[in-house]
């Protein structure tokens, strides 16, 4: 196996024995195997799409299959297996696409254990140029990003035919000899879609659930049993607090569902009672003291220890040898009675803390502030916002994250989104004339909010987006901040501080390229790092 497609990439080069995540070589090779085999079936689709034959299956298709190769999401060699077979039948309903067709078009298992050789041949090394192999993976890990994000459009009824096309077009890219500028233009092309993808999903969360207002969420464990609920998906949480109303179990958010508490349609609930324990990296320690069931709606799931293993549930693209799985219904339904159950008979959580954090300051809510925000930027109270948005993950220079949130002088604004904020979410940062400052959007895709705000901020004050008093300090971990990077890169965002380590896919060269085009910038350390930022 080789990946390196994330920030805990082993020694920050690559996977090669196991991942640092618990990926097992097997699965890392399938989920190779797979994307190759996406790339053939998305040439076939497009080809049989200009003749008005295309399926309108395949784009959902391959964009919910790039999700599950996202990191911390699906670690089950069985199911990728399975999935495989599935893709291969898909690709092979289609017509060819010529008489001259790539091998990802044609190739097929005389038996099962073909996967696994040709899995060896297809992964991220077969590319041997280092430029054109870091250009590639780039666009794919843009492109895993880009199709989580879709996914939760598409599970609230929002296709995007553009979105669809796109990602096909952009896979079956990577099969073809293109100069270096061509391949910059698809990774810029998948960043541009990556903002109609996070605007299309806003849409869709605010027409489900309402405009998220801001909150105060509680961290205090009740004294009844519960169920956590973890990941991005919040039509799982409505469903699941449908069902679980009048059983006498609470449901707490966890990692990146605390956001959920801000959107009005949450709030009808009274048995979703709080936010229980901080990001992903803690989840081995957290959940075993939760004592009720998990459900895992999406990414971050760490392999779990055996002694809670048997209250961890997974669904939608999430998946791990032995873990219970919830199915989705033919209708979109899902059926949580077997966690429910299991929550009925179980002890409630220990108290972890007794606070509150804040939420919901996403753009509507921050947009209802304009005035007091323009006025406070004008008259000098907040001499400068810095984004902080992202990813958290297990290594302990994250710290950095803490100490930097810490040391921003008092006439400073965080906007954040995405669990890299739990390293300072509970910090008491307090407020400048009524405005608090840390503004915490929401989940990673509502980047997308920080980004209206910015958009709104700039046509108030007559800037360009460059000349706001905006710096960016980006948290990374895994493929869905590629995307968020590869988004503000699209619209124009220079001067982006990226850490806590750069991707390991990104190559000398390109680097190069990077910082010379978007004057993209390493983490180096907080008082540096502040110094550049926030200038006296
Ligand atoms: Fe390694 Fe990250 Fe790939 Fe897991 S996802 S195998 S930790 S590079
Ligand atoms: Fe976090 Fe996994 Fe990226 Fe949605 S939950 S931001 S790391």
């Amino acid at each position: 196996m080789f990946c390196f497609q994330c920030q805990e990439t082993a020694g920050g080069q690559g996977c090669t024995k196991a991942g640092v995540c618990g990926k097992d070589a097997s699965t890392a090779e399938l989920q190779d195997l797979l994307v190759y085999l996406l790339k053939g079936l998305s040439i076939r689709n497009l080809s049989a799409a200009k003749a008005g034959k295309g399926r309108d299956d395949v784009g959902i298709f391959v964009a919910e299959r790039l999700f599950e190769t996202l990191t911390n999401v699906n670690f089950d060699p069985a199911y990728f297996q399975d999935i495989i077979y599935k893709t291969l039948l898909l690709r092979d309903s289609l017509p060819p696409a010529g008489t001259d067709e790539s091998d990802a078009c044609t190739w097929k298992p005389a038996a099962a254990e073909d996967l696994a050789s040709k899995a060896a041949t297809v992964g991220v090394l077969s590319t041997e140029n280092e430029d054109v192999r870091s250009l590639q993976q780039i666009l794919i890990c843009g492109l895993k990003g880009l199709g989580a994000y879709y996914h939760h459009a598409a599970v609230l009824g929002k296709r995007d035919a553009e979105i669809e096309t796109f990602i096909q077009e952009a896979l079956a890219s990577t099969l073809q000899d293109l100069s270096a500028q061509d391949m910059t233009a698809w990774v810029l092309r998948c960043g541009s879609t990556g903002v109609r993808a996070l605007a299309l999903l806003d849409q869709a969360n605010t027409e489900a659930y309402g405009k998220p207002e801001i909150t105060s969420v509680s961290t205090k464990a009740g004294d009844r049993p519960g169920i956590l609920i973890s990941g991005h998906d919040l039509k799982d949480l409505a469903m699941l607090l449908e069902q679980t109303k009048g059983s006498g179990v609470d449901v707490y958010t966890h990692g990146e569902m605390l956001p959920a508490h801000a959107y009005p349609y949450f709030k009808r609930y009274d048995n979703l009672v709080g936010n229980y324990g901080g990001s992903w990296p803690l989840q081995r320690e957290e959940f075993e003291q939760f004592n009720g069931p998990i459900l895992m709606t999406t990414n971050c799931l760490v392999p779990p220890r055996e002694s809670y293993a048997t209250r961890v549930y997974t669904t939608g693209p999430v998946g791990f040898p032995g873990l219970k799985h919830i199915p989705t219904g033919p209708d979109g339904n899902k059926d949580f009675n077997p966690v429910i159950e299991q929550a009925r008979l179980s002890a409630p959580p220990k108290n972890l803390e007794d606070g509150t954090v804040i939420t919901g300051c996403a753009h509507d809510a921050v947009l209802a502030l304009a005035d007091e925000v323009i006025g406070a930027i004008k008259g000098g109270a907040i001499r400068r916002f810095v984004v902080m948005a992202g990813c958290d993950g297990r290594h302990k220079s994250r710290d950095y994250y803490a100490r930097f949130a810490q040391a921003l002088p008092s006439d400073t604004v965080i906007l954040t989104a995405g669990c890299a904020k739990y390293r300072y979410n509970r910090l008491p940062l307090g407020e400048i004339g009524g405005i608090p400052r840390l503004l915490d959007a929401g989940q990673c895709n509502d980047c997308y909010s920080l980004v209206a705000v910015a958009q709104a901020l700039a046509g108030a004050l007559g800037m360009g987006i460059n000349e706001l008093p905006i710096s960016y300090n980006i948290a990374w971990f895994e493929q869905k901040a590629v995307l968020v990077l590869l988004a503000l890169l699209s619209l124009g965002v220079k001067d982006i501080t990226l850490g806590p380590s750069l991707p390991a896919f990104v190559s000398p060269g390109v680097l190069k390229v990077l910082v010379e085009s978007f004057d993209i910038k390493p983490q180096t350390t907080v008082e540096a790092d502040l110094k550049r930022m926030v200038p006296a």
